[in-house]
């Protein structure tokens, strides 16, 4: 039964990405210099997620409208480093979660709202 409802989850999940895919997203513009720098920036990014989290796809939306090339690291895997690393650096495995690098420290956050409003002013 856990199996079953695992796998209509998974599958539903799935679907919902297949469909954000469909819808395109107005993306924000920006010269090339500017997004160099904004790569620049990104580069210190990871999104920690499952594929088909409603969370998570929302969390990705953001991303393609804001035109950010942040890496997707999969915290689904059971057997996966980044679901053991989120675990130890949270103390939780709840997606998504921004892991945000920078020279003096390391930034884990999570819930969706945050992400996103963090994003958004940053990038924006
Ligand atoms: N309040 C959180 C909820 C996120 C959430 O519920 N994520 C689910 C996946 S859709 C999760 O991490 N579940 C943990 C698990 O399935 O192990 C947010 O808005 O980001």
């Amino acid at each position: 039964m856990k199996l079953l409802l695992k796998g209509f989850r998974n599958g539903l999940g799935a679907i919902i990405a297949f469909i954000s895919w469909l819808i395109p997203v107005s993306k924000v513009k920006r010269s090339a210099e500017q997004q160099q720098k904004v790569d620049e920036q990104t580069i210190h990014i990871e999104l920690y997620q499952f594929f088909g989290c409603p969370f998570c796809i929302k969390t990705r939306r953001t991303i393609r409208r804001l035109n950010l090339n942040i890496i997707t690291r999969d915290a689904q895997n059971r057997q996966g480093v980044f679901r053991a690393e989120l675990l130890k650096e949270t103390g939780k495995v709840q997606v998504p979660c921004l892991k945000i690098t920078s020279d003096e420290k390391v930034e884990w956050m999570l819930e969706t709202a945050d992400i996103i409003a963090y994003l958004e002013k940053r990038f924006s």
